[in-house]
């Protein structure tokens, strides 16, 4: 039998490279992308996906928001698919408002929530439809009017780590080339350096934390464009390790949830280095509530990327710690973090139909 893990460990620390390749794919299709740029041709700009895709969608809506000032959105496929009312908008009138961008975003290409959305979209002629995605064979990767295929996110695993932050990397550069700091495009380049520093420097602290049997309980905080980023990395700790965790907004986190804290609890932090201290006080009221505490930051954090890119293009550096510890905790548990329990890498539906 294959060592547990084997696979997840591989694809966790493979990230930089994939990263990297993706990176090349970018720079060919950047004219591509500004062709695309949804100026005053859209009502709104529309992600979506499924499970960690989804969350991906949700970290992208709220990044390309803040870099363009479009109105932007992340639904799950299946909202799109089964409630369109709830999902687009009427545009009061104007055929302009309108119209959506959507923006489809899928590991494998296959997954039938997504496939019907999108088909649904074209078939109603709601806008246009870009697509990210790791396989060009599969059936998303022909449906839009440009399609984005990132080979180096592949992954035999089933819960997604290298494909999540391939395909949210892309979506970066979607953020940045339709906004109005295009010049941090050429930034990125700077990213797989530091994940890579990351990943050495830290990978023993999160084998610690994720090994720690006095911890029985796991929240990720994280807000505006890092909360999408916490909701997934809250579903990589369940998926491979069955545990107790869940996502919040920073200063929601006072607001119910916190009374969950206890010597048994551990708080990570997706903190803004820009929000400065409103974060680090939650971060310190859960300490003094009793819970263990870690933040990730680019300085002054217990886990640092010292990466000197600008905050918004930071984000994917939060991820390989919080994937570390949640396959730490798998291995701890005796579960194997390559298949999680009653998972499929692919949910399509229909099949016993056919
Ligand atoms: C999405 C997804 C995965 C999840 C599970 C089922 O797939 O929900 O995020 O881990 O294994 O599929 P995809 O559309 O991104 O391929």
């Amino acid at each position: 039998m294959a060592e547990p893990g084997i696979l997840t460990k591989a694809e966790i620390l493979s990230q930089p490279e994939a990263w990297s390749a993706a990176l090349s794919v970018l720079r060919e299709q950047r004219q591509a992308i500004l062709n695309l740029e949804p100026a005053d041709r859209f009502g709104q700009i529309l992600y979506t996906g499924c499970g960690s895709t989804y969350y991906l969608s949700l970290a992208a809506a709220a990044l390309t928001q803040e870099m363009t000032g479009f109105s932007c959105r992340a639904l799950p496929a299946s909202e799109l698919w089964l409630y369109p009312k709830s999902s687009y908008t009427s545009g009061n009138g104007s055929p302009s408002l309108k119209r959506t961008l959507l923006v489809a975003v899928s590991r494998s290409g296959e997954t039938t929530e997504t496939l019907q959305a999108c088909e649904a979209f074209l078939d109603d002629r709601r806008g246009e439809l870009i697509t990210l995605s790791c396989y060009e064979d599969m059936p998303l990767a022909k449906m839009g009017v440009l399609n984005l295929v990132f080979p180096s996110g592949q992954e035999q695993s089933v819960a997604q780590t290298r494909a999540f932050s391939t395909l949210y990397l892309g979506t970066v550069a979607l953020a940045v080339l339709w906004g109005d700091r295009r010049h941090l495009f050429d930034k990125l380049v700077c990213l797989p350096e530091a994940g890579m520093r990351l990943l050495n420097n830290y990978a023993s602290l999160a084998a610690d934390l994720g090994g720690d049997t006095s911890l029985d309980r796991f929240y990720w905080l994280g807000s505006g464009p890092r909360h999408g980023l916490a909701c997934e990395l809250s579903l990589k700790m369940k998926e491979m390790s069955l545990s107790h965790s869940e996502p919040f907004h920073f200063m929601e986190f006072r607001h119910g949830p916190k009374s969950m804290v206890a010597p048994s609890s551990l708080v990570i932090g997706l903190r803004s280095i820009l929000i400065g201290s409103h974060e680090s006080r939650v971060l310190e009221d859960v300490k003094t509530a009793g819970s263990r505490v870690v933040d990730i930051a680019e300085s002054g954090a217990d886990v640092r990327f010292e990466s000197g890119v600008e905050e918004a293009i930071q984000n994917v550096l939060y991820l390989p710690f919080g994937q570390l510890v949640a396959f730490e905790r798998a291995l701890l548990k005796g579960l194997n973090p390559d298949r999680p329990r009653n998972l499929d890498s692919v949910v399509k539906l229909f099949e016993e139909e056919e």
